[in-house]
This record gives structure tokens, C-alpha cells and sequence, in this order.
């Protein structure tokens, strides 16, 4: 936790941390750091919404326990004003460094200059912002949505290029207007452009969770005839709308081919079974990488406004081999 020290106790901390060592660069001058070395940060976590969640969230608290971080961790169930009352409250108790993961893109501005004004850090992981100021943040770690979307839509893309006949799509949307959603539908719809056979015929919000899923799959059934592939913007929705299928009596992954991004457990096992077709990888272990880029930019060091992470795509035969050792 910051000490209540002002600007120039701080800085005289500094340059007598110098004198007494006899070393020490420019960049230590700024590298103050928390005085007792353990830093604290504040996090808002998005919600619980899904199984990838559920991943973030263990990987967070995992690491920051090992990383000795003190970790406040706060759940917003999913509402941007509480995770700017999560934020106000951190910059109130002055910990070292802020992360979150914002839940929607736009309206964070004015509460990361308050965060900016009191001297602390902002890490954003998993989900982006639309911001005018893009240094009111230090770092995004997390996925490449659009590279997600274009790899689900080439799949389907190549799946169909010697097709005939138009192909119905069903497009079941992430959280509205959340980074995820707005970009793998962008990158989807690229991807499948290519192909002019392949066409959406109908797209709605199921929000990230099995319910939403569900109940929007059910509505596509009753109101969209032929429907030749289900494109989920996660495996919870995918998982949600493959129950709607097999209660209107047809069979998910033949009748209806299904694509969905994540590859948790759960998406994975179905993927075996047949009932998914393809899974684009989106990696929720994030926790090693924002404690080492929270400590780098609370020692004053500089980091990668951009890291993105590692991920790769499932047909079945790669689910069956990395089940096994798989950690969510
Ligand atoms: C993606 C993440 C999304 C997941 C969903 O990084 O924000 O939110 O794909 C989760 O499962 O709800």
C-alpha cells in the first residue's frame, strides 16, 4: 500500500535511498515504488458470467498471491458503474497500481484521469476501451478479438468453398457493446466475406452466459428456417444454444454446424462429442504476465502499451490430445 508520503517526501526518500547506496541511475530516482516493497493492487474483475471468467479470475488470484501482491478484488456482476465504484474506491485507499477488465468499451475517461490525478497506475487486461487519451492507461494485456473472429470465419470459409447453395448463419453476440463482441463480429464477418455463399441471417446478445445462449438459440429456431451453422462468441452461449437444438429435436454439430470461441473445459468436452465443430482459443490465464507488467510499472520501468497473448484453435483431434493436461 502507498505511504501516505507527499510528492517531495517521496522524492526525498529517493535521493537519500541514492546517497546511502552511493548508486543508482535516473530511472531509480523515479523507481520509488511501495516503501515496504509489497505492492497492492486493486482489481475489478468484469463478473462471473462464464466459464472463461471463472479461468480469469483464478489465474488473477493465483498470481498475485504468488507474486506476494495484495490483491483487492472486486466483482462487478457485469455493471460498468460498478466497476467505476470499484475504481473510486481503490484510488481512494491509494494502492500502487489499478487493473481491470471493462466490462463495455466506452464512458471510462473521466474515472482513469481521477486514477491519472492521484498518481496511479492503470492496467487494462482482457477488454479495451474506446478512449480520446490512450496514456491514461499504461498497458492492455489480453486476446486479439478480430484475429479470433477471422480465424472462426476462415475456418467456416474453407469448410464451405466448394458450396453451391447458400449457407445459413446464426450469430449468437457477446456482452453489447463489450471489445469481444464488437471485434470477433468484425473479424467474423471479414473472414466469411471471402465466401459469398455463407451469409448471417440473424445475430442477437446472449451475453456471455449458457441462459442467454439458450433462450436467443431458441428464438433463431423458431423464427429462422434452415439454419446451417451457429457462430458463438463463446463456448457458454454455444454450450446454452446446443440445448435449445437438441430440445427443437435436431442435432448439434451435424444439423447445425457450431462454432464458438473460448475452448474451456466444458466447450472442449462437447467439442469431442461432436456437438462443436471448432473452438478458437482465447486465453484467460492472465495473472503471471499483469503481476510482472503491474511490477515493472510501479519500479518505474517501461513496458508494451499492447501485450497480446498466445492462443491457438481446437478441431476435435486436438481437444482429445490437450484435454488432458489442459489447466481450465
Ligand atoms: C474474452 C472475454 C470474454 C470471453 C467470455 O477475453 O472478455 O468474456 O470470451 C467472457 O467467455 O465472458
Amino acid at each position: 500500500m502507498r505511504a501516505n508520503l507527499t510528492t517531495a517526501a517521496r522524492a526525498a526518500a529517493a535521493v537519500l535511498l541514492l546517497v546511502l547506496t552511493g548508486c543508482g541511475t535516473a530511472a531509480d530516482a523515479d523507481a520509488v515504488g511501495p516503501p515496504d516493497g509489497r505492492l497492492t493492487m486493486g482489481f475489478s474483475q468484469v463478473g462471473s458470467e462464464s466459464g472463461w471468467r471463472t479461468a480469469n479470475t483464478k489465474s488473477i488470484q493465483e498470481s498475485a498471491a504468488a507474486a506476494g501482491v495484495e490483491l483487492l478484488f472486486s466483482d462487478a456482476q457485469q455493471s460498468r458503474d460498478r466497476q467505476i465504484e470499484a475504481i473510486r474506491s481503490f484510488i481512494a485507499q491509494r494502492v500502487d497500481v489499478i487493473a481491470f477488465s471493462p466490462v463495455v468499451e466506452t464512458g471510462w475517461d473521466p474515472v482513469l484521469l481521477e486514477a491519472r490525478q492521484a498518481g496511479i497506475p492503470v492496467i487494462l487486461t482482457d477488454r479495451a476501451i474506446q478512449t480520446s487519451d490512450s496514456s491514461l492507461y499504461q498497458s492492455f494485456l489480453g486476446s486479439d478479438f478480430i484475429e479470433e473472429g477471422n480465424k472462426a470465419g476462415t475456418w467456416l470459409s474453407d469448410l464451405y468453398n466448394t458450396a453451391e447453395e447458400p449457407v445459413s448463419i446464426v450469430e449468437i453476440r457477446g456482452t453489447e457493446d463489450s471489445a469481444p463482441a464488437i471485434e470477433r463480429k468484425l473479424g467474423f464477418g471479414a473472414a466469411i466475406a471471402q465466401n459469398p455463399n455463407l451469409k448471417i441471417v440473424a445475430s442477437a446478445s446472449g451475453d456471455f452466459t449458457r441462459a442467454g445462449g439458450k433462450a436467443v438459440m431458441r428464438d433463431f429456431l423458431a423464427s429462422t428456417p434452415d439454419i446451417d451453422v451457429l457462430y458463438a462468441h463463446n463456448d457458454d452461449m454455444g454450450l446454452g444454444a446446443i440445448e435449445a437444438i437438441e430440445e427443437a429435436g435436431e442435432v448439434p454439430g451435424e444439423d447445425i454446424k457450431i462454432i464458438t470461441v473460448d475452448a474451456v473445459r466444458e466447450g472442449m468436452e462437447a467439442l469431442i462429442d461432436g456437438k462443436i465443430n471448432y473452438i478458437v482459443e482465447c486465453n484467460p490465464l492472465l495473472g503471471p504476465q499483469l503481476m510482472e507488467l503491474a511490477r515493472k510499472i510501479v519500479a518505474g520501468e517501461r513496458v508494451l502499451q499492447r501485450v497480446v497473448t498466445e492462443e491457438t484453435v481446437f478441431e476435435r483431434s486436438g481437444a482429445l490430445a490437450a484435454l488432458p493436461g489442459r489447466r481450465y
